[in-house]
């Protein structure tokens, strides 16, 4: 489990969609590069030098292999310090699982890790999204995607409809 990009100081994009932009814009991602589900019940995410505030995740939070899970600040009150600042992600033992520090970001940029472990602080945000870079064909604009679960894809068989008679 790791954090993928995080948006620390929103300012003209109405981030989570609710009609407002203000401090609640502001949003973390983490991402499941495990190969299995992991059960975030009971993690914690901790912002600031330990005595910081952090969020519980609730029971039942799953997340699937490769599934990026946004969290807004509107759920998490966490605040992200626009001046820079660290946050982590603790399991529930109390062991750092993944911690990320970050510099002062412009308004609405965000701090994106890509799949090298780079982190870039002038990629298009993309929450819910995979992080790609600037100039890359089909990079997210904020659209969240859904994964259908892995089920069993029946054959579908065309069934023949007899004409009618006449
Ligand atoms: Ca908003
Ligand atoms: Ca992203």
């Amino acid at each position: 489990m790791v954090f993928n990009e995080l948006l620390p100081a929103p300012k003209a994009v109405d981030w989570d969609g609710d009609g407002k932009t203000n401090a609640t814009d502001e949003w973390i991602e983490l991402l499941n590069t495990t190969k299995q589900p992991v059960d975030l019940s009971g993690w914690r995410l901790e912002t600031g030098r330990g005595g910081g505030a952090s969020y519980r995740f609730p029971r039942g939070t799953m997340l699937r292999p490769g599934v990026i899970l946004v969290l807004y600040q509107r759920q998490t009150r966490l605040k992200l310090d626009d001046a820079g600042g660290t946050v982590r992600l603790v399991d529930r033992g109390g062991k750092v699982a993944d911690a990320v520090r970050y510099d002062a970001l412009g308004p609405d940029a965000s701090h994106g890790r890509d799949a090298k472990n780079v982190w870039h602080g002038d990629w298009s945000p993309s929450p819910g999204s995979p992080n790609v870079p600037p100039g890359a064909p089909g990079r997210g604009k904020g659209t969240s995607t859904v994964t259908p679960p892995p089920g069993n894809s029946e054959p579908v068989t065309p069934t023949a409809t007899p004409g009618s008679s006449g």
